[in-house]
């Protein structure tokens, strides 16, 4: 509201004295008229320039303004906000302004919202908690659960927002008030989306200030609210939710919805549970400017909307009730009619992004995580006295065990950091641990095992099964600056998280020019050699996500590699997907003494297993141990002396390290769990063929799954799964070419 103008002398001649409107004074009635007078106004001009072809896209918030509004004037600037692109008003209400909006409708590099890189309407103002926004309808929502987890995190522990050297927090500035809410929105038709039902019973469990408002336009694209939704009323449906408070009100009303959101901000702050607000609301202009609702609207229903449109209805109010003349209604209006012109002119000589800066923020531009600083030594681990005081080698511990000291480690040294996924507790009902009833889970392989009981139960704790739940809250979650270190409890079920890994998670950074990010860490169990896991727990599909931007992908291979990595993973500033393989969890293979607290392993450097001088091997993760295997016995039979090189880490990867080890042997072969075709070594070929071509004495060959699924039935698994047989006979082909 600090941006509204406000005629001091219009005030003092036309505010009817102290009568107030559900406790929105005069006053505010017409600074709320201003807002939304001006939202409709930059609608209509976006429209104007699209057909000028001066913007190249428009999303309309007419018939929504009312409501949000409402929502500005009642909740506070310290609340956080994630909207959807309805929300003009809203933002306007909460101090953006109008010349803001359209240097992002004409993609300006100064556009605050995303520098030319999102659409109009994808509101994001760092300055006025507006967090960043995407365009797949509902993916905001969790998001907003887990910023308010955040908030409550913050409160209770405070020393947590408090800078600190040497890791992401460096550069992630916390912000918090106690007793904040967090608004969401969404229209009628996102209620569909599970991603909304997963929101609501998190939020409705565990008891979270936060203020869902559904915009019910009774339309999504074409689609009317009842095929969407059964029975035809969202209200209804989600009635049964514990702890909530609902509201159902006419969103073309300011003073209606002002009350409402008043009622639903004094719920959530006395900490009783979230809110939900259903609005009625119109949508006059069709969908966008690329939908027509007459081919699907009959006028008679169209006009029936238009008779509720909540500008024309607030400025009716202000006359009726005495609070404006018609000169008070037309000077605001003549006013926002002058300041958009200016603004537009001014919006359309701004500068376009360059087109070299197309790659800034896909990362982190302050901490890299393939630097020095991540380049550490293992502590030389003591020796162990026996009972008989003699000492032996400090015992070597399997992956799963360094995982889980490094947890602990880190969970210790930084206290932004909670863990939370699918078993990852010891026990929910911390009584019977209390009671020393039982021992505690943590994890289905044990993973995080007594974490909880070390941490405490609001550091480490289970989630729903929902593997969208895990991700989107945690991404609320690390955009608020904790560091959540989640589970995905097996890949083959990461797929229900897919929308907030591909557009959420790692576009986060770079859709909002670097005003907003979310460093977390995803671990997830992955891949075959189970001798009976099947289909369903044996999937690799790393390649997936190498392939999008913006996320850091490792595959350690053994114990000390695990360790040293996932603390790079925590203190990095980027999201990172950490895939752990099921089979190496306790291997005898690459166990390691216990390497200290601040042992870690930068991103993006290959690790020599073997070195050779006849054919490099390529490869990482379970296939490591089975391609040195395979190399000791060429070795042993036919004198072939191979490199060996574990990639380590997928995203990014270590090409000097392959260019160097194939311009010496040049000869190379890449190796992976995952079935050939389209797979992670696919790419490695094709630049090795690419920038190595003359240092190739032979072609570039690849040893992967067979393009099939991993079968129960052992014989099946063998014959699907690259085996160290494969590996050899592939290596002395290729040594022989
Ligand atoms: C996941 C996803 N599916 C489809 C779309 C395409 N789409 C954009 S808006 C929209 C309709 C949304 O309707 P509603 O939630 O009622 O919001 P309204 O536009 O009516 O305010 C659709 C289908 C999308 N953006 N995201
Ligand atoms: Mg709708």
């Amino acid at each position: 509201m600090a941006t509204t103008k406000v005629d001091p002398k219009l005030n003092e001649a036309r505010v009817a004295k102290a009568k107030t409107y559900e406790g929105l004074t005069s006053q505010q009635l017409i600074d709320a008229y201003r807002i939304m007078f001006t939202s409709r106004r930059i609608d209509d001009r976006e429209i104007l320039l699209k057909r000028q072809q001066k913007i190249f896209f428009q999303i309309s918030g007419a018939g929504h303004e009312a409501i949000g509004v409402a929502a500005a004037f009642a909740l506070k600037p310290s609340d956080w906000y994630y909207p959807y692109y309805r929300d003009r008003a809203l933002c306007l209400a909460l101090g953006a302004t109008p010349y803001e909006m359209l240097l992002q409708g004409v993609g300006a590099a100064d556009d605050p919202s995303s520098g030319g890189r999102q659409m109009p309407s994808h509101w994001a103002y760092q300055r006025l908690n507006i967090v960043t926004q995407s365009s797949p309808t509902g993916t905001q929502i969790l998001q907003a659960v887990g910023c308010a987890e955040a908030g409550l995190y913050f409160t209770q522990h405070p020393k947590t927002t408090e800078k600190a050297q040497g890791d992401y927090r460096e550069f992630k500035n916390v912000h918090f008030e106690p007793k904040e809410v967090t608004y969401v929105s969404l229209g009628d038709g996102t209620t569909s989306e599970g991603e909304f039902w997963e929101a609501l019973n998190t939020a409705s469990n565990r008891r979270l200030p936060v203020v869902f408002c559904v915009q019910d336009n009774g339309y999504a694209i074409s689609v009317p609210v009842e095929v969407q939704t059964a029975g035809g009323n969202i209200s209804r449906l989600v009635s049964g939710f514990p702890n909530f408070h609902f509201e159902e009100v006419d969103g073309t009303d300011p003073v209606l919805g002002y009350a409402a959101f008043r009622r639903a901000a004094e719920h959530c702050r006395a900490g009783r549970g979230p809110a939900f607000i259903h609005a009625h609301v119109i949508r006059p202009y069709s969908h966008s400017l690329s939908d027509d609702e007459r081919l699907y609207r009959p006028d008679a229903e169209r006009q029936a909307d238009a008779a509720r449109d909540p500008v024309p209805r607030l400025q009716m109010f202000l006359l009726r009730e005495g609070i404006l003349d018609e000169k008070g209604i037309n000077k605001i209006e003549k006013e926002v009619e002058e300041q958009l012109q200016a603004d537009t002119d001014r919006a359309l000589e701004a500068a376009p992004p360059q087109p070299e800066s197309i790659h800034n923020f896909v990362y982190s531009p302050n901490l890299d995580p393939t630097s020095a600083i991540f380049d550490t030594q293992p502590e030389v681990a003591a020796p162990e006295t026996a009972a008989d005081g003699k000492r032996s080698a400090a015992p070597n511990k399997t992956m799963a065990d360094l995982i889980n000291t490094t947890l602990r480690d880190e969970m210790r040294r930084d206290e932004r950091i909670i863990i939370f996924g699918e078993d990852v507790a010891d026990c929910s009902r911390e009584e019977y641990l209390k009671q020393k009833l039982v021992k505690g889970k943590g994890g289905v392989f044990k993973l995080t095992a007594s974490l909880q009981q070390q941490f405490g139960s609001d550091r480490v704790f289970n989630s729903p099964i929902a593997e969208a739940n895990i991700v989107g809250r945690a991404t609320g979650m690390a955009t608020r600056g904790l560091k959540p270190v989640v589970e995905v409890q097996f890949f083959d079920y990461i797929w229900p998280a897919m929308m907030q890994l591909r557009d959420e998670l790692p576009v986060i950074r770079w859709r909002s020019n670097n005003a907003f990010s979310a460093p977390l860490v995803i671990r997830v169990a992955i891949g075959g050699y189970l001798t009976g896991g099947a289909i369903y727990h044996s999937q690799c599909g790393e390649s997936i996500f190498t392939h999008i931007p913006g996320l850091r992908v490792v595959f350690p291979s053994n114990a000390l590699d695990a360790a040293g990595l996932l603390r790079t993973a925590i203190r990095c500033d980027d999201p990172v997907l950490f895939l752990e393989h099921k089979r190496l969890y306790r291997e005898t293979f690459g166990r390691a003494p216990y390497p200290g607290p601040d042992y870690m392993v930068p991103f993006g450097k290959a690790k020599v297993v073997q070195p050779g001088t006849d054919l490099t091997v390529i490869t990482y993760g379970a296939v490591v141990p089975r391609a040195l295997q395979a190399a000791q016995k060429l070795e042993r039979e036919h004198h072939v002396s191979v490199e060996l090189i574990d990639l380590r880490c997928l995203n990014p990867f270590d090409w000097e390290a392959i260019a160097a080890s194939v311009k010496k042997t040049n000869r190379a072969l890449i190796a992976y769990e995952d079935s050939l075709s389209w797979g992670y070594g696919a790419e490695i070929a094709a630049r090795i063929a690419d920038k190595l071509f003359h240092h190739l004495d032979a072609p570039v060959r690849r040893v992967a799954a067979a393009d099939t699924f991993v079968a129960y039935q052992p014989i099946l698994e063998d014959a699907i799964l690259p085996q160290p047989n494969d590996l050899f006979l592939a290596m002395q082909e290729l040594a022989q070419f």
